[in-house]
Order: C-alpha cells, then sequence, then structure tokens
C-alpha cells in the first residue's frame, strides 16, 4: 500500500516529507528521474514523455495514486496524461491545485463564474518551462479576476539545488527575487511554483519581506492528498511498498538527499 510521489530529481521531497508527516501510516515509493534532472529547460514533448515512462514504472511498482511532486512535469504533462487515459484503478494527479485553492480560497470542484479574491499581486517563481508553459495563470483566471501575476523563471536554482551547492542557490535566489521586484515592486503574495525551491523559503521570504505571504506546496499538497484519500481509499491499492528509487546514481542522490531533509536517505536504483 504504497502512494508514489514523482519528480525529476530531489524538489518532490520537500512534498513527500509533509506527506509522511500527515499521513505516517502510509508508505511511499518515491521516484526521482536523476538522470534527466533538471527537466525545466526541456521541451514539453521530451517532459512528456520522461513523466510518462517514470509514472507508469510507479504503477507497475503498485501505487495505484501517483502525485507529479513536481510542477514542470504537471504543467508539461498532466494535462496530456488524463487525456491519452489512464489504466482502470490508477490515478495521477498534480500540485497546482492544492496552491491555486488556498490562494483563491475556492474548492476545486466550484465551477461557478471567477471571482475577486483578496490579493491582486502575485509573484510566481518557476522554472522557466513552468512559466512558458503558463499553466499556473490559466488556473488563477479559470477561478479569480483582477489578479496581476509577475512570473520570474528562475533559470539555474534547481541545477545548484541538485549539486548540492546552497550558496550559490541562495544567491541566484536573492537575484531573481531582485528581477521580480523590478517588474512588480509590491507583490502580495508569492508562489513558489517548484517544488525544489520550499529548501530556499527562508531565502525567498527574507529577499521579498516579511509582509509577503509566500505559498509553497508541501503541507498545501499533503492535507489535500489526506482529503483526497478520505474520499478514495481504494486509491492506495494492496500491493507494493516504499522506499527511494533514481535512475541517476544512488549513492549520490542518497548524500543530497540526506543533505537535503536533514535525515538519512537511501535511494536505490529504478
Ligand atoms: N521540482 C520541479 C518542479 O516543481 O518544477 C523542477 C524540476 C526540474 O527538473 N526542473
Amino acid at each position: 500500500m504504497a502512494v508514489g510521489i514523482f519528480d525529476s530529481g530531489l524538489g518532490g521531497l520537500t512534498v513527500l516529507n509533509a506527506a509522511q508527516a500527515r499521513l505516517p501510516e502510509l508508505d511511499f515509493l518515491y521516484f526521482a528521474d536523476s538522470a534527466h534532472a533538471p527537466y525545466g529547460v526541456r521541451d514539453a514533448e521530451d517532459i512528456h514523455q520522461l513523466t510518462r515512462k517514470a509514472v507508469q514504472s510507479l504503477w507497475d511498482s503498485g501505487c495505484n495514486l501517483v502525485i507529479l511532486a513536481c510542477n514542470t512535469a504537471s504543467a508539461a504533462a498532466l494535462r496530456r496524461m488524463q487525456e491519452e487515459g489512464v489504466p482502470k484503478g490508477k490515478r495521477v494527479l498534480g500540485v497546482f491545485v492544492p496552491l491555486i485553492e488556498a490562494l483563491t480560497e475556492r474548492q476545486w470542484g466550484d465551477n461557478s463564474p471567477p471571482r475577486e479574491v483578496e490579493v491582486k499581486h502575485v509573484a510566481l517563481f518557476a522554472t522557466p518551462a513552468t512559466v512558458s508553459s503558463r499553466a499556473f495563470q490559466r488556473e488563477l483566471a479559470f477561478r479569480a479576476i483582477g489578479v496581476d501575476v509577475e512570473a520570474q523563471a528562475c533559470g539555474g536554482v534547481v541545477d545548484a539545488i541538485e549539486d548540492g551547492d546552497l550558496i550559490l542557490a541562495e544567491a541566484m535566489v536573492r537575484s531573481h527575487v531582485d528581477a521580480l521586484k523590478r517588474k512588480m515592486p509590491e507583490p502580495q503574495a508569492a508562489i513558489l511554483g517548484c517544488t525544489h525551491y520550499p529548501l530556499m523559503e527562508e531565502v525567498f521570504q527574507a529577499a521579498l519581506g516579511p509582509e509577503v505571504k509566500v505559498y509553497s506546496q508541501g503541507d498545501l499538497v499533503a492535507a489535500s492528498l489526506a482529503d483526497y484519500l478520505k474520499r478514495h481509499p481504494d486509491m492506495l491499492g494492496d500491493d507494493g511498498c516504499g522506499g527511494y528509487l533514481t535512475t541517476g546514481d544512488p549513492s549520490r542522490v542518497s548524500d543530497r538527499a540526506t543533505q537535503f531533509l536533514r535525515r538519512q536517505i537511501s535511494f536505490e536504483a529504478a
């Protein structure tokens, strides 16, 4: 009984961590496609193919439900995968919905017309692929009116985090926040639209200032997963067990993951 969590690399561990804290009785099977990370600079077709393959392998390992804990994959592949058809009894979900729900204070099933929300100026920080997909803007516009979104493509941050170079990652985050502020001097809220960025959340918050509300996905996705499983207990499946898989070098990926989560994580070859 394991829930599958997928990311191209380590970022999805921020979602896994929050999900494990909220649902300690569950097993999670984490899949990092480290051999092909980062996805954020790949084209949509490539991201779709890689994501499809990884999700299939999690389904084949007994996970009925797979969370794409990667905004880049959610933006480029989720809708297409769902349209192409998901095997009976299997499901794949992304990470946008809980964040948009929190920002617009509106439930997903609510199909009433878009309405005014409290925050008017929103900064979006994400990978180049997520920003150019405009997926966040689309989902927001579907539910809220009068929200001005300024996006900053944070090239390089994921690579620095994956390389374990947190000093470089911090410097990059500061410079991306400066660039955003030149375009939108007073954001009221900021979306961390990449699951790697919660590892840098304090740096984002410090650079943005205490008055900016920062939305990141770990806890929001975990709460939404708990709610989903309550409504769909069959999605837990009845075989498969938890663990950590990577298409990259397991010992290198384990070292990085252990460094980030500050607890021992051991990856095996996928
Ligand atoms: N963590 C991924 C995301 O949320 O978009 C980014 C990973 C990548 O490969 N760029």
